[in-house]
């Protein structure tokens, strides 16, 4: 569905990248185009602004990484703005769809009329039995067409699920409660409940569903859209948050010609993520919906992409490697741990750097878990800012008075240069007992050392 916008991209990038350096008119020109293609793509005017604006921050403090150019990095950050705006990135990749909580676990399909609602259903229904081997109840709640409820139910045969039984007569939530009631008796794992929609966003649509909800109490509220409504689709979807309240969006007729401004101005305007794509009329044609992977395909440069991480992950082991040999030497002294300090506050996500060292895997989560503060990294840089070089070069000389002259100067408390003295000292304690452990050792307890509430020299090893 991305065809256009794709396209569009992929011009305004060539002749980007047919320059050499880049001026900051270069780069103006270039958002430029971005901004006239996202349009052209029905990306909501705000969202679309807020990415420009997003991606020019970001390019103009790019630090320049030698081996790629200023061009493909500006790609990169396209990339990123992309991910983020399709609601990705911070280790967010494919919500899908969340079933955790007590069965039966009601899932609620709104939407308007002709969306997919009622394919959606039978495609989640195929999906959950086959892959997860859950026990599904597909409850058709449509009464305004009287062929509805029996398309649900062609549709569970085919796909090999239970249908609630048709009682003719009964409303919305009559059906709702015995389909609940049902489950419940018969120990079912997952109850869809497929509404009726209209063909316009109306009251007595909204009321019915916002009634059907407040019955039922769904662990999904799933708003079904059409992409190929473009802009009426992040509409109807804004309504429905404000009145219904959704907690997921599927995205259908993703195999059509959309023009996917959609798909990336949905998180924003209604703060849900999009769990799933229909990307066919077969009940198999169900997508989980993975943001990365979604940016990629607009913006089709992933070659790109991944050239630019792996030069920026180069740089951090570069200079990563020169600290360690420094640590094996016993030259490492506190300019070295403020320039430590920086990289770590330049990357901003530090289970992002130590990911790259050897050995850190099991450390990652405990580290995404730790929360480092970003306060704690620049005031330990101003303190060692406020140092002499030759009280880095060699702390022991750092007493009373000394102490009482830093803290002044980095506006924090004696006990502030206390604490980074001692955590200094703990390290390089750590790097003794290590040099016998080799370098892959030290690298890992040098970064260890930094990690507020991780033990710093005192773990074991
Ligand atoms: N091409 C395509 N057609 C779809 C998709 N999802 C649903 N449809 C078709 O859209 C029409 C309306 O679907 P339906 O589920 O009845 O919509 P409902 O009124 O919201 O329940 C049907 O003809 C479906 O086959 C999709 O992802 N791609
Ligand atoms: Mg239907």
């Amino acid at each position: 569905m991305f065809e256009a916008l794709s396209s569009r991209l992929n011009g305004v990038f060539d002749k980007l990248r047919r320059r050499g350096a880049l001026s900051e008119a270069d780069v103006n020109e270039a958002l430029r185009e971005v901004r006239i293609a996202l349009l052209e793509a029905d990306v909501a005017l705000p969202v679309a602004r807020d990415l420009i604006n997003k991606v020019r921050e970001r390019a103009v403090g790019v630090e320049v990484i030698r081996s790629v150019s200023p061009a493909q990095q500006v790609v990169k950050i396209v990339n990123d703005a992309l991910v983020e705006a399709l609601g990705g990135g911070e280790g967010e990749e494919a919500p899908g769809l969340d079933l955790n909580a007590p069965a039966p676990v009601p899932i609620l399909m709104v939407g308007l009329q002709g969306s997919g609602k009622t394919t959606t259903s039978g495609k989640i229904a195929l999906r959950l039995r086959t892959r997860e081997k859950k026990k599904v109840l597909l409850a058709s709640l449509d009464v305004q067409r009287p062929a509805a409820q029996l398309q649900l139910q062609t549709l569970a045969n085919q796909t090999g699920v239970t249908s609630l039984p048709i009682i003719p007569g009964q409303t919305p939530l009559e059906i709702a409660a015995r389909a609940m009631d049902v489950a419940r008796r018969e120990l079912y794992d997952v109850v869809i409940l497929d509404t009726a929609g209209r063909l316009s966003i109306d009251d007595a649509l909204m009321d019915e569903v916002a009634a059907v909800k407040a019955a039922t109490r769904p662990h999904q509220t799933l708003l079904v859209v059409d992409a190929m409504t473009g802009q009426d689709a992040v509409n109807t979807a804004r309504n429905f948050q404000d009145r219904v309240g959704v907690n997921g969006i599927v995205m259908t007729r993703v195999d059509g010609d959309a023009r996917g401004g959609a798909a990336l101005s949905m998180r924003a305007v209604t703060g849900a993520p999009i769990r799933l794509l229909g990307a066919g009329e077969k009940l198999d044609a169900l997508e989980d919906f993975h943001p990365s992977r979604i940016a990629g395909r607009i913006l089709g440069m992933g070659d790109i992409v991944s050239l630019v991480e792996r030069a920026a992950e180069t740089i951090d082991r570069d200079e990563a490697e020169k600290l360690a040999a420094k640590m094996q030497k016993g030259t490492f002294d506190l300019e070295d741990f403020a320039s430590q300090l920086k990289q770590v506050g330049k990357m901003g996500n530090l289970s992002g750097i130590l990911g790259m060292l050897p050995g850190m895997g099991a450390m990652k989560d405990k580290i995404a878990n730790a929360k480092i503060d970003d306060g704690m990294i620049g005031r330990q840089s101003a303190i060692i800012s406020s140092m002499t070089r030759k009280e880095r070069k060699n702390p022991d000389i750092i007493k009373a008075s000394r102490k009482k002259r830093i803290a002044a100067g980095a506006g924090v408390t004696v006990q502030d240069v206390n604490r980074l003295l001692k955590q200094f000292d703990d390290m390089s304690a750590m790097m003794k007992r290590m040099n016998k452990l080799g370098q892959k050792g030290l690298m890992r307890g040098g970064l260890g050392a930094l990690l507020p509430g991780m033990g710093g020299g005192k773990r074991p090893f």
